[in-house]
């Protein structure tokens, strides 16, 4: 069930120990790919995003997980929010790899069977595989049909000796993953992006240990994870000055209208991100700029003036408080890569 942005964690504060696409699963659900198009939701998906969002305006506080940001526009607007000054994240993470990259590969050990958790068009994959010593095969895990096809013939053009089994499924929820006849020394599982950041802590737990049992005895995980900083830094990242992010917040409300029979009026509400430095989160919401009632699918829904709609949290970590989280999901901390300020780090775990 799809992650509750309003949850607090479990647990001491995230912010000073180093979570929800939450399903983003979409991300949670499908992830979040940046160059691939998704197309809107049919069948049991629109029943889906239909209930999760009746039900995330029916709380108290209301929400709406933010795997539902992720159709076509919602996957156009963040290809654009990781190309903009203010969204550090992706060069970041970008530069700590290309210039570790030797030695990441060294930590994770030939042949391994690399399984990527939304694995997008399959572009972070591509250094990852040219890096690695023999890598014995490589499976993305995406929701997106589109993207995964784009992972997969992406993979297998430029690797054709690698052998390449596409998974569609959501990471966010168990599922099979279909390794058994690829012979490997190891399997490797790869999450690159900081999507662990939309998961609460106590998901991301869950998420690192389904990983840890897929990638079992001997297995590595190659993660990245975006890490607390100052407040303006982090509200600048979820607000810019081009507003792309307030539009890709936004866009949630026209797909709701587009898809679920809503009639938001978007210029009535506001896009806001603010970070929670006890709960070491950016939070995004759509806040109502005037009381009015909203019909979803012919329910009506009344705001008051300045109300908001919770869809987003953004966690950022502290590395150590992040290395015994993974502990606890099963995972030994065996080397973090950082940029020049500590803004964002890329770790290797490994399971003994
Ligand atoms: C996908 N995920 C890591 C992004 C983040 O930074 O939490 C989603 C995002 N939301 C607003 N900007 C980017």
């Amino acid at each position: 069930m799809p992650t509750d942005p309003t949850a607090a964690p479990a647990g001491a504060s995230p912010a000073t120990r180093a979570r929800s696409v939450g399903r983003q699963g979409s991300l949670a659900g499908a992830g979040p790919s940046a160059a691939i198009t998704a197309p809107a939701a049919h069948g049991e998906e629109l029943d889906r995003f239909l209930a999760d969002v009746l039900r995330g305006l029916s709380a108290p506080r209301r929400w709406t997980p933010p795997k539902w940001f992720y159709d076509e526009r919602g996957c156009e607007l963040y290809g654009r929010i990781t190309r903009l000054p203010e969204y550090y994240l992706t060069r970041t993470e970008a530069g700590i790899l290309e210039r570790n990259l030797p030695e990441i590969a060294r930590a994770v050990g030939p042949g391994a069977l690399v399984f990527e958790y939304g694995a997008g068009g399959g572009e972070k994959a591509l250094r990852l595989l040219e890096a690695l010593d023999r890598p014995a095969g490589y499976l993305p895990v995406e929701m997106s049909a589109p993207a995964l096809a784009a992972a997969r013939d992406e993979v297998e053009a430029r690797f054709p000796a690698i052998p390449v089994r596409a998974v569609q499924a959501d990471f966010a929820e168990d599922f099979h993953l279909p390794a058994g006849g690829i012979p490997c020394a190891r399997r490797l599982a790869f999450f690159p992006g900081s999507t662990i950041g939309n998961f609460d802590p106590e998901e991301a737990r869950l998420l690192l240990a389904r990983m840890a049992r897929h990638a079992g005895r001997g297995g590595r995980l190659v993660l990245g994870v975006d890490l607390a900083k100052d407040r303006e830094t982090l509200e600048r990242a979820y607000d810019d000055a081009e507003g792309v992010t307030a539009a890709f917040d936004l866009n949630l409300l026209a797909r709701i209208n587009r898809e679920l029979s809503g009639d938001f009026r978007l210029e009535a509400f506001r896009h806001r991100a603010r970070w929670d430095p006890v709960l070491g989160r950016v939070e995004m919401h759509l806040e109502s700029l005037a009381a009015q009632v909203v019909h979803v699918a012919g329910q009506a829904f009344a705001f008051r003036a300045g109300e908001t709609i919770h869809t987003e949290n953004s966690y950022k970590w502290d590395t150590d408080a992040f290395d015994a989280l993974a502990a606890r999901a099963g995972w030994r901390a065996e080397s973090t890569f950082t940029d020049e300020r500590s803004w964002f780090a890329v770790k290797v775990f490994a399971i003994d």
